[in-house]
């Protein structure tokens, strides 16, 4: 007996940098997922539980779509796979300052059988409303059974109607997580995110594209909790780049990570990084599992 109980999973999909990872977050009404300007941040499916008395929707933020280039790509497709053939209700965003033909590359391939919510976010950065308003129009004309809503996910625009639209678009069923759970991951794994995060915010070029964060220890103390983490980078010159004079980055990087980390554990943290070099991870399959990307 599901009493009207309504439960289901609702994917986000899209191109990178579309704003997939600042809407999950926008959704669940909290910091869960990391997001910087730079592409192919979100390297991994991750599930964002939200639990309300009537209902239970399991988002889960997926990388985003792209032509794989090494094993990393190809694994973070599958995690694009595997969102595909759980979704009770696709969200597919598309930055609506990039051209169509971007988001028919994406979605056509997908071939989405389930009920789309087609979000076109970016708003914020069109000043003339008419513009947005003929685009919407456009989309619609193109997508006759997508619902098509115009957004800023990052300003917060036009967001208070996302939620009642997947409401009505979600099975109803019992829930699948107990209603106090927030993640399918653990607290290791966003502590390893919020370093990557950092990562991304802080070096330029390759260097966010090559790293990886393995964390080594996580010691719950009784006035704080301890953290080692190592950082894999491909290259010598990647290291020496990553530690800066006389360490001057890596530190940056530690205060910026045990900053996020405090706040997400709502605990103080010691943090120590060290930087390893591991020639050629992103194609190497055991260390590609040894640093989660399964
Ligand atoms: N101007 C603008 N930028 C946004 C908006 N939503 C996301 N962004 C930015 O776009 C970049 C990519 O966002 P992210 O959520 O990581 O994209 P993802 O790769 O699709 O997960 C970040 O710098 C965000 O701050 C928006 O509504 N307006
Ligand atoms: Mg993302």
């Amino acid at each position: 007996m599901s009493n009207g109980f309504k439960s289901g999973f609702v994917n986000i999909f899209g191109a990178p940098n579309a704003g997939k990872s600042t809407l999950l977050n926008l959704l669940l009404g909290e910091r869960l997922v990391i997001t910087s300007p730079k592409v192919q941040t979100t390297r991994h499916r991750i599930l964002g539980i939200f639990s309300e008395p009537g209902y239970q929707i399991v988002f889960s933020d997926t990388p985003g779509i792209i032509e794989p280039k090494y094993k990393l790509h190809r694994k973070m497709m599958d995690q694009v796979k595997s969102a595909l053939e759980d979704a009770d209700v696709a969200i597919v965003v598309h930055d609506i300052n990039r051209p169509k033909e971007e988001l028919e590359a994406i979605t056509d391939p997908l071939r989405l059988k389930v009920p789309v919510i087609l979000l076109l976010n970016k708003t914020d950065v069109i000043k003339d409303k008419s513009t947005i308003e003929g685009l919407v129009k456009q989309y619609q004309e193109k997508y006759p059974n997508w619902e098509v809503l115009p957004i800023s996910a990052r300003k917060e625009e036009n967001t208070k109607r996302i939620m009642p639209l997947i409401l009505e678009r979600l099975p109803e069923g019992e829930a699948f997580y107990p209603d106090d759970s927030i993640s399918d991951r653990n607290e290791r794994f966003f502590v390893a995110e919020l370093i990557r995060e950092q990562i991304y915010n802080l070096y330029e070029e390759e260097i966010p594209y090559h790293a990886a964060v393995l964390i080594q220890a996580f010691e719950e103390k009784t006035t704080l909790t301890v953290i080692k983490a190592d950082i894999i980078v491909s290259r010598e010159t990647q290291k020496i780049i990553l530690l800066g004079k006389g360490g001057s980055m890596i530190k940056q990087l530690g205060i910026r990570a045990r900053q996020a980390m405090e706040e997400f554990l709502q605990r103080k943290v010691h943090l120590e990084l060290f930087v390893k070099v591991r020639p050629k991870w992103r194609d190497n399959e055991n260390y590609l599992r040894e640093y989660g990307y399964n």
